[in-house]
């Protein structure tokens, strides 16, 4: 079943999500789910947090973009080591239409459950690398703009803010809306 992905800001992506105490069968349709919703939007991961479930469960696929990498399902991961730095240009299904730099490790071990409850060591660099620091980050209540300036995150909120009112307002009159003026003009 795809999912309603949540557009930050919402107090439903600064919660820390709930470590998984038996990998059973909710939690592998919770990873089923997060497949569907992530491949429908295009995404290379996806959290639990962003479909408003506050549990440490994420997929990755970066197939799209490199190469000998598989799609991988992790449950309570934890990084247990990083190496480097690199920049990349992060973008987030909960903030839509937005991309800025932000500087994490080049590479990570990652160690996780995988849906049977069975412990896994992942080694990653690259989009992988990113794409497991960002999806983490997520359970921990953090989005990519957490990484960049104060400026740049206040412009960002106001254009998610518009977006979010904008889609509620499609949601009410079941028809796009038109950009609503802020402020009173001449006053
Ligand atoms: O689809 C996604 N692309 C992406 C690009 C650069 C760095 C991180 C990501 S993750 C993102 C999907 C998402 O929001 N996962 O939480
Ligand atoms: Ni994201």
């Amino acid at each position: 079943m795809v999912r309603e992905i949540v557009i930050w800001p919402d107090p439903r992506l600064r919660e820390e999500a709930r470590r998984v105490e038996v990998v059973d069968d909710s939690v592998r349709a919770l990873i089923a789910d997060l497949f569907e919703t992530m491949y429908a939007a295009n995404g290379v991961g996806l959290a639990a947090p962003q479909v408003a479930v506050a549990k440490r469960v994420i997929t990755i696929d970066t197939s799209p973009k490199q190469e000998g990498v598989k799609p991988l399902a992790l449950v309570n991961p934890v990084i247990v080591k990083t190496e480097g730095e690199t920049v990349y240009q992060e973008g987030c299904l909960s903030i839509p239409g937005e991309a800025e730099d932000v500087t994490r490790a080049a590479k990570v071990w990652v160690k996780a459950l995988d849906k049977d409850g069975k412990e896994f060591e992942v080694e990653a660099t690259d989009l992988l690398a990113i794409a497991l620091q960002h999806e983490i980050d997520h359970l921990d209540g953090k989005v990519f703009v957490d990484h960049v300036s104060a400026l740049k995150r206040g412009l960002i909120k106001r254009r998610m803010q518009r977006l979010k009112a904008d889609r509620e307002q499609e949601k009410a009159e079941g028809k796009p809306s038109q950009p609503q003026r802020q402020g009173t003009p001449g006053l």
